[in-house]
């Protein structure tokens, strides 16, 4: 079931979240989304820079106001990158794949990012906006150096992009929104459809703390919380958490 959203397109934005924020301090409901056709300062997590060209993506931010407490926020950007995975993958009939904790990757390409952002009332998650950004097609001249090796599309661009984007934003809340509904259940529903599709188990990867060291390691399981049960180079097992580190394929 697709929920009932209200919709507020725009041409062009700096950021969908920003819009999204704003939206949420002046007391809009959950379920507003956000679109643009472009984004002049995406963000991804540490303000790193998402490209948003123009006509080639979908960039959309949701607001969500659950009920549930600050430390499963995570699973909000959990629910939404296997939502995101299986509608694309109806829709486009690609197999996708997702790269622990937030990017979805098609034929080991990154097609999308999410970013979660929560904002606290007191000690209660008062609400999260949720962005994501999908690469629909490989924008005309490529996609900026920086990126090229690592960035793809969902689709080859034959066919009315206009008609995909919004197909995929209600392919993607309708995914999205059972999942949000049991977001306090236990066990998670949604584990097993997660770790299913991730590309990192039992291959060795680079990890990068967040002060900057480099180590490697083979994630070997998912626990409970998402977090990623890694047995490192020495033998020592870690969980490490989202946002303590992340993850190179190696
Ligand atoms: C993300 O961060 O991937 C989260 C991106 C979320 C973007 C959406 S768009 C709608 C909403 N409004 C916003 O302002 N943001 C959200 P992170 O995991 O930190 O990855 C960022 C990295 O992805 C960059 O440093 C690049 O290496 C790479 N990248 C940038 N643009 C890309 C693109 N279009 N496709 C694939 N990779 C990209």
């Amino acid at each position: 079931m697709i929920p009932k959203y209200t919709l507020y397109p725009y041409e062009t934005l700096p950021s969908t979240n920003d819009m999204a924020h704003t939206l949420a301090q002046t007391g809009a409901p959950e379920w507003s989304v956000v679109v643009a056709h472009t984004q002049t300062a995406g963000r991804g997590r540490l303000n790193r820079k998402f490209h948003s060209p123009r006509g080639t993506g979908l960039y959309m931010s949701v607001l969500l106001r659950p009920q549930i407490a600050p430390c499963d926020a995570l699973k909000i950007t959990t629910a939404a990158a296997v939502s995101v995975a299986e509608a694309v993958e109806r829709i486009f009939g690609v197999d996708v794949k997702i790269k622990w904790v937030n990017d979805v990757l098609v034929a080991g390409k990154k097609v999308c990012g999410i970013l979660t952002e929560s904002r606290l009332s007191g000690e209660a998650l008062d609400y999260a906006v949720l962005g994501i950004g999908v690469n629909l097609a490989t924008p005309s001249g490529d996609f900026p150096e920086e990126i090229r090796e690592i960035a793809g599309a969902v689709s080859d661009g034959t066919g009315d992009l206009g008609k995909m984007r919004t197909q995929l934003m209600e392919g993607i809340l309708e995914a999205f929104y059972p999942r949000y509904q049991n977001l306090n259940v236990k066990p998670c529903p949604f584990l097993e459809d997660y770790k299913a599709r991730l590309c990192c188990l039992n291959r060795p990867v680079h990890i990068l703390g967040e002060d900057g060291t480099l180590e490697k390691g083979t994630p070997v399981d998912l626990e409970p919380d998402f977090s990623l049960r890694i047995v490192m180079e020495d033998g020592q097992v870690k969980c490490l958490r989202a946002g303590e580190i992340s993850l190179r394929l190696s």
